[in-house]
């Protein structure tokens, strides 16, 4: 495959795999502030940002390149409260979104169309994740420090049948 184009791919599967350690960090500090429900979003979400890892490795691969996994990294981050976690993910895939526009571009510049139709999942996907985190993020916004807002949100992230 196009060498230009599998250096960024390979470059995604490592923000992939970064979004899902990420998130994985999250939904544990979630936890252990009993915060359940966003847990077990953020745990989901985490699962899923390794499932797009996975889908670039594949296609790498099938495409006669070679797929490179990115050693686990330690998530340089430190939350105080729910906000900032939402503030922080949604900046992430804000970063994300650069990268796959970055790509798509590429794509068209080295006429690499099969890629630039896989990466176009990729495009919606981060239009709804994106939506999600603002969503997410301006409800808590609202509730601020309230505390029995805060538990109904966590009720809420527990029941909500989002999809990252
Ligand atoms: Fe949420 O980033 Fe994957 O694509």
């Amino acid at each position: 495959m196009n060498k230009k184009i599998e250096k960024l791919l390979n470059d995604q599967i490592e923000k992939e795999s970064s979004s899902s350690q990420l998130y994985l960090t999250m939904a544990s500090w979630s936890e252990n502030q009993g915060y359940n429900g966003t847990a077990s979003f953020l745990y989901a979400h985490s699962d899923e940002e390794r499932e797009h890892m996975l889908k670039l490795v594949k296609f790498i691969n099938e495409r006669g390149g070679e797929a490179i996994i990115p050693a686990l990294e330690k998530a340089n981050v430190s939350f105080d409260s729910m906000e900032k976690i939402f503030e922080s993910l949604l900046e992430h895939e804000m970063m994300v979104t650069e990268s796959i526009n970055n790509i798509v571009g590429a794509c068209l510049e080295e006429k690499d169309y099969s890629t630039h139709n896989f990466i176009q999942w990729y495009v919606s996907e981060q239009l709804e994740e994106e939506a999600l985190a603002r969503t997410i993020l301006d409800k808590l916004r609202l509730i601020g420090n309230d505390k029995g807002g805060l538990y109904l949100f966590d009720r809420d992230m527990e029941n909500s049948s989002i999809s990252a």
